[in-house]
């Protein structure tokens, strides 16, 4: 169960968390069309602290372009929205959920006439793969299921609609023993996790997926920009499943997972079947870039 906390903020109030309700005929519910974010707070000792605030609001509103849904509130607003949320569920790490959704009124596959509403929700959220996942890493499959084609579902924008297919192989993984999957594109190259981005490293070299069938993710990029900053070369080029078996290490990226190494692939163990030494160097710069340990990045963060 999600962790309550004490209030939600609707459409420009807070609503007690056991109260915010939507009807059953809202519009996204049933059609999938609904733009969100996931960020986190975390705790640092100037206080709470969220992880790139500005970047996520704009990619909220980017998404919401692509599908054409208008946010009846500015970025300022929303960004401001958000630090509230947190100030007022008293929670000095957390993780944040704001979600645009198409709300009750007509039903059938022309939104354009329903209302559109946004809330923000923050709770408490640990490693999303597990506290052992993020020290040993997680053994992966990849999925049967392929990555939506860039002209089904457009990857540029985090829409609940692109999950199904996330949860597909999310939920194949599992029932064959896995914890996570990685999905492959529609040409049979590897795209990425069903909540993650990915990254391989061999020969010292650090390779990702380039921007095309994945979510931009904001770890990515700031993986990426860490590794160039530690002087690891980063290559954004498409690779094959065998790249990944044959690499000396792999990890995934992302809000929810922030950086969990992978120990093993379809069966074949990765470098030592552990964390690399390069991945543990990467990730301990990020956790003390996210809890404003690293006055170099100090610019990511955005006190509440
Ligand atoms: N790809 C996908 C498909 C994805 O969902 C995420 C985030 C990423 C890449 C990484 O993006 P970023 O968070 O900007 O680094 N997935 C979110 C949802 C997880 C969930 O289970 O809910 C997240 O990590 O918040």
């Amino acid at each position: 169960m999600v962790p309550k906390t004490e209030k939600i903020w609707m459409d420009g109030k807070f609503v007690d968390w056991d109260n915010a309700k939507v009807h059953i005929l809202t519009h996204s519910l049933h059609y999938g069309l609904a733009v969100f974010e996931g960020i986190r707070c975390y705790k640092t000792e100037e206080g709470p602290a969220v992880f790139r605030l500005k970047d996520h609001v704009e990619r909220l509103f980017k998404s919401a372009h692509i599908f054409t849904l208008k946010i009846p509130f500015s970025e300022e607003e929303i960004f401001e929205a958000i630090k509230e949320t947190i100030r007022v569920n008293k929670i000095d790490s957390c993780y944040i959920r704001p979600i645009v959704y198409v709300g009750y009124g007509n039903m059938g596959l022309y939104p354009k006439n329903n209302p559109i509403q946004v809330a923000i929700a923050v709770w408490s959220w640990g490693a999303y793969l597990g506290e052992e996942g993020l020290q040993r890493g997680i053994k992966v499959k990849t999925s049967s299921f392929i990555r939506n084609h860039v002209n089904s579902n457009m990857s540029r924008g985090k829409v609940a609609g692109y999950y199904v297919n996330s949860q597909l192989a999310k939920i194949e993984a599992i029932s064959c023993g896995f914890d996570e999957a990685v999905l492959l594109d529609t040409e049979g190259y590897v795209s990425e996790g069903s909540g993650e981005n990915i990254f391989l490293i061999r020969n010292g070299y650090l390779k990702t997926t380039p921007l095309t069938s994945i979510l931009e993710g904001i770890t990515r990029d700031s993986v990426i920009t860490i590794a160039k900053d530690l002087g690891i070369d980063v290559k954004e080029e498409r690779f094959t499943r065998d790249e990944l078996y044959i690499s000396d290490e792999a990890f995934f990226t992302g809000t929810a997972a922030e950086i969990t190494p992978i120990r093993e692939v379809d069966g074949r163990s990765i470098g030592q079947g552990s964390r690399g030494p390069i991945t543990e160097k990467i990730q301990s710069l990020f956790f003390d870039i996210v809890k404003g340990k690293a006055s170099k990045y100090k610019h990511w963060l955005d006190y509440v």
